[in-house]
């Protein structure tokens, strides 16, 4: 099985690319051993902090993040960072030609309880004329490289540098990440969505028809069953995407009328796009590609419908009409 770097090489990513993703991959063996260590590396439960998000933090979000960002700042390579636990981006090597926007420890919720969590990345280019006020606010479009970290029973760096997606596992024995899927394609067809039903009664007119339908099995207009499944961490959630196939979605709500998108743009929805679009799948807010969307915050939040082609096509089309 063909080693990280040698397969970057092979794809003939540049140099600098690849000591980014290098620094990310070592970054992820440490937070994998500490989550792996759970409540003996004494990193479980919350800080007495909250983010910029309002979220209270949690022991491995801070650890994670400050991990990331530590190494990162000192990739000669990386320009700058901005993270889900960050308030602003943070400068890095004046001279270097990348932007790295990650979510640390995504799930987070999921780590007292011993789930699935992950961490999410996107790469970009620096651009060469704007202001670094707005250096980070390109369309996903944009992105370079995207991928995740699952820290699962076996720890997966799921990756695209716009080669299509490849899939490696973490051999503890020496510390490596080895190639074990390549040119990942999703299905076009599903039977298994993906949503917090508990939003039912907040959703659109048209979520709640397009779930009313499925749910309504062989009997209704889908003419087939489906299945459901809700990890709560959208890395498990996609990941499960990227491996059978599958719709996963987080819809406007109209819980917060001030927040009504959950999932942030920049770390979250446009790096998942980018590896879903590139196994063959879709990705929209309901209106437009996820990758098209314009940026005017590191932390916006947009709604997701993502995964097999066909699957979303039909949800997108109750959206129309
Ligand atoms: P946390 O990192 O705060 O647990 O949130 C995870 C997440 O951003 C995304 O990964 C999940 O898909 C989604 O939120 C889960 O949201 P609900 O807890 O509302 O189901």
């Amino acid at each position: 099985m063909q080693r990280l770097i040698p397969a970057l090489r092979q794809q003939h990513v540049s140099e600098g690319l690849i000591s980014v993703l290098h620094t990310l991959q070592t970054a992820s063996k440490e937070i994998s051993f500490r989550l792996h260590q759970g409540a003996l590396a004494g990193v479980l439960g919350s800080t007495l902090d909250e983010n910029i998000q309002g979220e209270t933090q949690k022991k491995l979000d801070v650890l994670a993040n400050q991990l990331l960002k530590d190494m990162l700042l000192d990739c000669p390579h990386v320009a700058a960072v901005a993270s889900e636990e960050e308030d602003s981006y943070v400068v890095g090597a004046a001279d270097g030609d990348y932007l790295v926007a990650f979510d640390p420890l995504d799930g987070s919720s999921n780590i007292d309880i011993n789930g699935l969590v992950g961490t999410i990345f996107s790469v970009l280019k620096k651009p060469a004329d704007s202001d670094a006020a707005n250096m980070f606010l390109q369309p996903g479009d944009a992105q370079v490289a995207a991928g995740y970290m699952l820290y699962g029973p076996a720890t997966m760096l799921v990756l695209t540098t716009g080669q299509g997606v490849d899939m490696y596992t973490l051999d503890q024995t020496v510390g490596e990440y080895l190639q074990t899927r390549s040119q990942i394609e999703i299905p076009a067809e599903t039977s298994e969505f993906a949503i917090n039903m508990s939003n039912q009664r907040h959703w659109q007119p048209a979520m709640q028809r397009y779930i009313g339908d499925l749910l309504a099995g062989k009997q209704g207009p889908c003419e087939k069953d489906y299945n459901m499944r809700w990890i709560a961490a959208m890395v498990g959630d996609v990941h499960r995407v990227l491996s059978r196939g599958g719709l996963f979605t987080y819809p406007w709500d109209a819980r917060k009328t001030d927040k009504p998108y959950k999932l942030r743009l920049l770390y979250e929805a446009n790096p998942m796009s980018f590896l879903v679009e590139q196994a063959g799948g879709l990705a929209s807010d309901g209106e437009q590609r996820i990758m098209a969307i314009q940026p005017h915050d590191i932390h916006q939040r947009v709604g997701v419908i993502l995964g097999s082609r066909s699957e979303v096509q039909r949800c997108l089309d109750y959206h129309q009409d």
